[in-house]
């Protein structure tokens, strides 16, 4: 074999390249089938040549085999801090790490010793010393692995795979262009940004409408109650059990009327059962996964034997999406995706076979599960999202699932699997969520609280209190644990978690305009601190101490000796909220603006008529910011119907003054009444409430 100067033993170099007319570079190996690996699932739009690698692009991959395998090395060199890899447990840096990239349930991420979860993304964002970056996509679905360390090494047991590069000034440019090549996420309705409160399960609906009662009674602000399991008849997907449920439209009626949402729980697996309409009309029309011989898969999950849809299929996605119609009907506002690996009982590989059958279709190949085991989840919610669409189409779509694949946030939001209330469980959620978001997936957040074993009062209240500033804020926990609401350990915990709530719904307007930010150009809602000075080496590794958007520095009471940036970060204490020593501590961005609310119970009575500006000015005395407000939910934001406003302060001497401009959209709907919290080392200084867009007030 020819080897290319400067190329490995045994490795070479892209057998063709170009570079796309978003400045990616794309490598080929030699041999590349395309009918084993396109359309990608990751990518919205067909990778197109529009010219060559310039001849100084730095990082090339080069190709091998090995063992069996096709291997793709890139070399980057010394120094380089490695992010990203999806939803992976250990810490926000990945160097040394090993991902296996096969979707599996992992009570406790305890499968493989953390190297294997619910998801796949084979993606890995590189950050040199100069604050430089890069990140690279193995287009490839079969099961694979990936290792960094002066390489970054993919392995996989399917063909060769070709591998794209992007190379930028900065990781938040990185992850613009990956946001360009695999989707932005769509705006998420407003509700879904609220408290939520879940249980396996809650039933029958009498006990449902008691937590419902119980959220408004302690006043914990809060928007929407989840069905587990066990609302099914025998956990039949798309049916409601008679005695527990009898009556789902008016339990949803009941949970509206509090101005609750109602989200709800679909499996993909069918239960085998003559009658059942879900499985005949399936087997009818052929639609299941097929074992190697060619008859329909049958594997064991909770209804017992089941079917699974074959969902690389468009004619089954769709299919499935229609059985969304009546069932949304009812009044559900969500729904929940579970055990989508998928997950399959009483088998050592906790899946299927890898040689079952999926037919493809619109393009696609047919293959084995090996291929379509990391896309199965990602197929589902797309047919799901699909489907709740068409069935309400003046909605904006609301989907959780466990399992899914890079490129999959276009369609769902999703939650890091079963942790446990354990302290080190919680501390693990921030690097997970964190490398959720930079790896394009910004919605999504851990079961608050822990979801297997018993919940202490302690934890409760150290993770909500963090926990309410992570994009997804869902408190949730297994069967068989006590209970874990936040009035469940007494008041003192309840009152500890009501001003965590409280916060989390101040800071709304703040906390809106980051999804936006998120929709328009795929910046994380929450982001690792070295975000704050990408050039600050002591950041890098940072993963206790967590960014809100751009502008919150968030530090659990319990992270100690965290890194800080540098530069006058204001603690900021919102003036209802008593310190009462558990609450994570807050600070400003320095040059920044965060719009604040005023206290409401749930986002259907949340307004900014009275809307607090928090300005930390810099050492020029200048700060700005930025909120962007739609009707919350719909689409008509799409038309202009929303307000996009920029706010500026500036200091004279001693004056300041702050004005409050839509700069975007026809909403016209401006705050009634304006103040100002000027953020000093020594606290808020709070102006008056004034009416008109321009507050002055004096340092
Ligand atoms: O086999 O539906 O991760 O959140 O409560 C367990 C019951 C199935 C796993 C999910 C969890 C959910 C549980 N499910």
């Amino acid at each position: 074999m020819a080897l290319t100067l400067g190329i490995g033993m045994g490795y070479a170099a892209a057998d063709r390249s170009y570079m796309t007319d978003k400045g990616v570079a794309v490598f080929y190996p030699s041999g590349y089938d395309a009918t084993q690996h396109e359309p990608s699932p990751i990518f919205v739009n067909e990778l197109k040549s529009a010219g060559d690698v310039p001849s100084e692009w730095n990082l090339s991959p080069e190709f091998s085999i090995s063992g069996g395998k096709n291997v793709v090395r890139i070399p980057v060199g010394k120094g380089v801090d490695f992010y990203g890899n999806g939803e992976v447990s250990g810490p926000l840096r990945r160097n040394g790490k090993e991902v296996r990239f096969w979707n599996t349930d992992a009570p406790k991420y305890e499968a493989d010793e953390g190297r294997r979860l619910y998801q796949s993304h084979p993606w890995v964002m590189g950050v040199r010393p100069d604050g430089t970056a890069f990140g690279i996509i193995a287009d490839n679905t079969w099961k694979s692995s990936v290792t960094m360390d002066d390489d970054i090494v993919f392995e996989s047991e399917g063909p060769a795979f070709r591998v794209i590069v992007i190379e930028k000034e900065s990781p938040a440019e990185v992850l613009k262009v990956l946001a360009d090549l695999t989707g932005h996420i769509e705006m998420p309705p407003l509700w879904a940004l609220g408290y939520q409160q879940c249980r396996w399960s809650y039933f029958p609906d009498s006990r449902v409408k008691e937590i419902a009662d119980s959220l408004r009674i302690n006043k914990i602000p809060s928007d929407v109650i989840w069905m587990d399991i066990d609302y099914m008849d025998n956990f039949k997907v798309f049916t409601f059990d008679k005695e527990k449920f009898p009556d789902p439209k008016g339990l949803n009626d009941y949970l509206h009327d509090r101005n609750f949402k109602a989200v709800y729980m679909i499996d993909p697996g069918v239960k085998v059962e003559e009658g059942y309409w879900v499985d005949d009309q399936g087997t009818a029309a052929d639609y299941w996964v097929k074992d190697a011989s060619g008859t329909p898969y049958v594997g064991e999950v909770w209804p017992g034997p089941c079917h699974f849809p074959d969902f690389t299929r468009p004619e089954v996605r769709e299919w499935w999406g229609t059985l969304y119609k009546d069932y949304m009907a009812t009044g559900i506002d969500g729904v929940w995706n579970d055990m989508n690996e998928p997950a399959i009982f009483n088998v050592e590989t906790s899946t299927m076979p890898e040689d079952n059958r999926h037919l493809g279709g619109g393009g696609l190949a047919s293959g084995p599960h090996l291929r379509y085991h990391n896309a199965y989840g990602y197929n589902m919610v797309k047919a799901s999202r699909d489907g709740i669409l068409a069935a309400n189409p003046d909605k904006r779509p609301f989907v959780l699932t466990r399992s899914n694949f890079l490129g999959g946030h276009r369609y769902a939001a999703t939650w890091t699997g079963d942790n446990a209330s354990d302290p080190a469980l919680m501390k693990m959620s921030i690097p997970m969520t964190i490398n959720l978001g930079l790896s394009g997936q910004p919605f999504s957040g851990p079961d608050i609280g822990g979801f297997f074993d018993d919940c202490t009062p302690k934890l409760l209240a150290q993770w909500t209190s963090m926990g309410v500033y992570f994009p997804f804020v869902r408190n949730h926990s297994a069967a068989d644990t006590r209970s874990q609401e936040p009035w469940a350990f007494g008041s003192e915990t309840l009152d500890v978690c009501r001003t965590a709530i409280n916060r989390r719904y101040r800071l709304l307007p703040y906390v809106y305009t980051l999804f936006r930010e998120a929709y328009e150009d795929g910046m994380p809602v929450m982001r690792p601190l070295f975000f704050a000075d990408v050039k600050d080496s002591s950041l890098r590794a940072e993963h206790e101490a967590f960014l809100l958007g751009g502008d919150l520095m968030v530090i659990p009471r319990w992270a100690e000796n965290t890194a800080r940036p540098s530069g006058e970060w204001n603690r900021i204490l919102l003036e209802d909220t008593p310190d009462d020593g558990v609450q994570a501590n807050l600070y400003q961005r320095p040059g920044s603006i965060i719009p604040v609310a005023e206290l409401s119970q749930n986002t259907a009575e949340y307004n900014t008529d009275k809307l607090t500006l928090l300005v930390n000015l810099d050492t020029e005395g200048k700060a700005t910011g930025r909120m962007y407000e739609d009707a919350g939910d719909g689409f008509g934001f799409r038309d202009g119907q929303y307000a996009d406003y920029t706010v500026t302060a500036s200091a004279d001497g001693n004056d300041v003054t702050i004005r409050l401009s839509q700069t975007g959209g026809n909403w016209n709907k401006p705050p009634k009444s304006i103040r100002v919290g000027l953020v000093t080392p020594n606290g808020i200084k709070y102006t008056p409430w004034t009416k008109g867009d321009v507050v002055s007030c004096k340092l």
